[in-house]
């Protein structure tokens, strides 16, 4: 029997074939989930069709804008009619306004700060509470984080304290979720060539960085955080709760580099 054969899992944060949620939605398809997607809007909406498609004809898929909360309260209501209980959820979402990752962190907008807290980080409440209801029989809630949470990554900026309040949000979820069986933990990954990473100035030469620093001497595979996705769902990982697990070729051990 597969690991995660008859389990519901809702993913969130499909852009493209790049994008970080959809190594995990094909780790954890392999591994026997059925799968209900959401996406940020209809821009999105014939890629993830396109994707997600591949899973079955009634593969679930539908909008939701993450800073809406009734599209996210509606969601799960739409997910409780289809199938009635969830056990997993993937929050692969991030989003600040483009000015705020380039110029110096000092100079962040009040709207800025805002709207990469409530997009990045408030959604995992929000969703959470959405989820929690549904995971009558436990659950796994994972989501996705970056090293800029912890430490100074130029540029990295607003969206370094939003990871950092990610991060702590998930302890607090874990918490308060414990008692019911459900855990949640984030993925700390190292940087990866997705839509939300081009255009970042810079970014390949934080991937030879990587190369170079990190203690594998190589960058990340997106099969390799499917398989931490697949882990953080299954058994294996039952009595692990509110952590962060760096899936980064060993870059976060690293003091001089
Ligand atoms: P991506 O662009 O493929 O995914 C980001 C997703 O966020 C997109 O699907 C986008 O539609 C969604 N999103 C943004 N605003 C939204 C909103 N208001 N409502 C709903 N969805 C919204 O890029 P990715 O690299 O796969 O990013 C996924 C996650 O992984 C993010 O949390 C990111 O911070 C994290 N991460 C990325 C890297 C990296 O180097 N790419 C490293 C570590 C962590
Ligand atoms: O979390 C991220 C990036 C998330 C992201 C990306 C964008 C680009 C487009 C959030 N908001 C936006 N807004 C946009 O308008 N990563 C971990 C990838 C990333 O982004 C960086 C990095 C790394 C790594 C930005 C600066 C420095 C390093």
């Amino acid at each position: 029997m597969k690991p995660l054969e008859g389990k519901i899992g809702l993913v969130a944060g499909v852009a493209n074939k790049r994008s970080i949620a959809w190594a995990i939605a094909q780790a954890w398809h392999d591994a026997g989930a059925q799968l209900i997607f959401t996406y940020q809007g209809d821009r999105l909406k014939e890629n993830v069709e396109q994707l997600a498609g591949t899973f079955g004809e009634d593969t679930m898929m539908l909008p939701c804008d993450v800073c809406s909360d009734e599209q996210v309260e509606g969601v799960f209501d739409l997910v409780k009619e289809k199938h009635g209980k969830l056990d997993l959820l993937l929050h692969s979402i991030a989003f600040a306004p483009k000015d705020a990752l380039e110029g110096e962190f000092i100079n962040t907008t009040r709207e800025a700060f805002k709207v990469a807290h409530d997009v990045s980080a408030y959604s995992l409440v929000a969703m959470a509470r959405g989820a929690a209801p549904l995971m009558t029989e436990g659950g796994s809630i994972v989501a996705m984080s970056y090293y800029g949470a912890e430490k100074v990554v130029p540029h990295y900026n607003v969206m370094g304290v939003a990871k950092a309040s990610l991060e702590a949000s998930t302890r607090y979820l874990a918490y308060d979720l414990g008692p019911q069986k459900i855990r949640v933990n984030c993925i700390s990954a190292g940087p990866m060539n997705t839509l939300a990473a081009r255009g970042i100035s810079g970014f390949t030469s934080m991937l030879k960085h990587y190369e170079a620093h990190a203690p594998l001497k190589r960058n990340v595979m997106p099969e390799e955080l499917g398989a931490t996705g697949v882990f953080l769902a299954g058994e294996g990982s039952a009595a692990m709760t509110g952590q962060v697990l760096y899936v980064d070729s060993g870059y976060q051990i690293m003091g001089m580099y």
